[in-house]
């Protein structure tokens, strides 16, 4: 992880802020060239504010994985343009072979999916020829290939607790935090791989117990790739769309936030009358490697947006015909699962 991590670091800190006239002349352009090129904008959430408004204004989706995979599926255009990480190119590839898939920054990648490099996850699953395998959605697309179903946290505890009601056992990949998580809400029985998410493993918990007393009518949202000891101190866990969701539904008018700080874009427009707190990382200043902040989602900034269009051919997603097939099979399981739990076939 260590060169990738540093190119990401570097580049966020060379980073030159732009003014707002600036931002405004870039994002035009930006607008004029997805015209030309029949493009459209799936971003995520943690990507920065100003990519997500443009992906609003230009009729493109802001979302979790989950759905930016069902959106780019779906999207009449024939260029997606995914600002995300890596994974998420890849997945709109596989379930969209014929378009053209690009993204602003390739290298923009994330821990869990350098955690778990497809060779050795397969050596894992080879020691446990009698378990389920259940991938989450940020992995690349040879463990994909190699999984029995993917999920993302929206949908993660419904699935397991499904193959558990059936008399399954799971084995589990690769966020250990996420993992434990579900096995401790479903009681299945799961093994789990080894890795974490570099922003969300920095929440400690005695720094938001701090917190806690500075706003003690504050409720605490968690995201489940977060320590055990910092989802207990939760009034909420859930996925990024399930803490939007939980802020709206929660009667209190402050929110300290364990996730991303990309979410604030989204959720301030949902509740604006209530005050989002970010909740605190145990890095300090320039310590600190995420900050509550992704450094591969940042890699998504309005001028890497703005570069790629001068150069089309170079930031293409490509995905192995072989290695897509296979991982398109566990990607429609994923898509499947969740229609039939929306329908409330399950
Ligand atoms: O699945 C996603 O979009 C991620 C990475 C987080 C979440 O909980 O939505
Ligand atoms: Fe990966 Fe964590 Fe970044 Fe999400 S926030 S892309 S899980 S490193």
């Amino acid at each position: 992880m260590g060169d990738a991590l540093t190119h990401a670091l570097q580049l966020r800190d060379q980073r030159r802020p732009l003014d707002g006239a600036e931002k405004q002349a870039v994002a035009d352009r930006i607008k004029q060239q997805l015209k030309q090129h029949d493009a459209t904008l799936v971003a995520h959430y943690y990507t920065a504010p100003e990519i997500q408004a443009l992906a609003e204004e230009t009729g493109g989706c802001v979302s979790d994985s989950l759905e930016m995979a069902r959106f780019g599926s779906e999207s009449p255009a024939s260029t997606l343009i995914v600002c995300g990480v890596r994974f998420m190119g890849e997945t709109a590839k596989i379930l969209s072979p014929d378009k053209q898939v690009l993204m602003p920054e390739l290298e923009a990648t994330c821990s869990l999916d350098l955690g778990c490099p497809a060779e050795k996850f397969a050596n894992f699953c080879d020691q446990h020829p009698d378990r389920t395998v259940v991938v989450y959605a940020n992995t690349n697309a040879a463990v994909k290939a190699r999984a029995d179903y993917v999920v993302t946290s929206s949908i993660a505890v419904d699935l397991v607790q499904h193959l558990h009601d059936q008399g399954k056992k799971v084995l589990w990949a690769p966020d250990r935090y996420l993992g434990s998580y579900v096995q401790k809400q479903t009681d299945a029985d799961m093994v789990l791989w080894d890795s974490s998410c570099i922003v969300h493993e920095e929440f400690k918990s005695q720094r938001i117990r701090e917190m806690q007393h500075l706003y003690p009518d504050a409720a605490v949202l968690v995201h489940p790739e977060s320590p055990q000891s910092v989802i207990e101190l939760a009034d909420a866990v859930g996925s990024t769309s399930q803490l939007i969701q939980a802020a709206r539904d929660l009667p209190h008018s402050q929110l300290i936030v364990a996730t991303d700080q990309g979410i604030f874009y989204k959720m301030q427009q949902q509740v604006p009358h209530k005050e989002l707190i970010i909740a605190p990382t145990a890095g300090q200043g320039a310590t600190c490697c995420s900050c509550a902040n992704c450094p591969w989602m940042a890699m998504n900034s309005l001028d890497a947006l703005d570069a790629l269009f001068g150069r089309m051919q170079h930031n293409q997603i490509e995905v192995d015909s072989e290695v897509a097939r296979g991982a398109q099979r566990s990607l429609n399981r994923m898509l499947e699962f969740s229609a039939r739990l929306r329908a409330g076939e399950i």
